[in-house]
């Protein structure tokens, strides 16, 4: 039966199964660490059947990486990080991380085009942020995103990668708080639902 389902969606796949549903472009320094090491990316399959992730692509542009076997369950999500080692010991490891093959797709601190490609190269997923997202119009500060603690996370994942429907996250694990301003200090919703949705 897996065997079956495998096929299945290896034939199904189509833009918009497979969705960037959170990106962690920019960790927080203090509290978290480097891009080199905290950068993740989480992916949700918004589909009607499990997907095979075996051969999936990211890629903004330049570095390519390509994502190892695991079969995706539909409303299921997971995280491909930029260190797996650094991900587990900052989150735990209750998370699922997607292994990867080759060069990690660096996330830009001030815009960047991240792609989601099916193995056979069709185009399932495109997000081109800045980190101008978040911030309301006219305000001069960071956004919350932007290395203050928050992920950015899709709001709904349904909808199209626009700036209204991403909005840096309001979560619940907040370990720490913004030298800056005193906030709680977050990291985003990997691997779960997302606090903008
Ligand atoms: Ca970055
Ligand atoms: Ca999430």
């Amino acid at each position: 039966m897996l065997f079956i389902s495998v096929l299945i969606s290896l034939v199904m796949v189509a833009p918009g199964d497979l969705v960037i549903s959170e990106i962690m472009y920019n960790p927080d320094g203090p509290t978290l660490g480097s891009d080199e090491q905290y950068e993740w990316i989480e992916l949700c399959n918004i589909g009607a059947v499990p997907l095979q992730l075996d051969g999936m692509m990211l890629s903004d542009g330049g570095n390519q990486l390509f994502l190892e076997s695991y079969i995706l369950d539909p409303l299921f999500r997971v995280v491909v990080a930029a260190d797996r080692q650094s991900f587990s010991e900052a989150y735990g490891t209750g998370i699922t991380i997607i292994p990867w093959d080759g060069v990690w797709t660096k996330l830009s601190n001030s815009s960047d085009t991240l792609l989601l490609y099916s193995s056979n190269g069709l185009v399932l997923d495109e997000l081109a942020y800045s980190d101008t997202w978040g911030l309301a119009a006219g305000d001069t500060t960071r956004s919350e995103a932007d290395g203050r603690g928050s992920s950015l996370e899709k709001i709904n994942l349904q909808g199209m990668n626009t700036e209204d429907n991403w909005a840096p996250s309001i979560d619940w694990a907040c370990p720490d708080t913004d030298p800056e301003t005193g906030d709680p200090v977050c990291w985003g919703t990997p691997g779960s639902i997302n606090s903008a949705e």
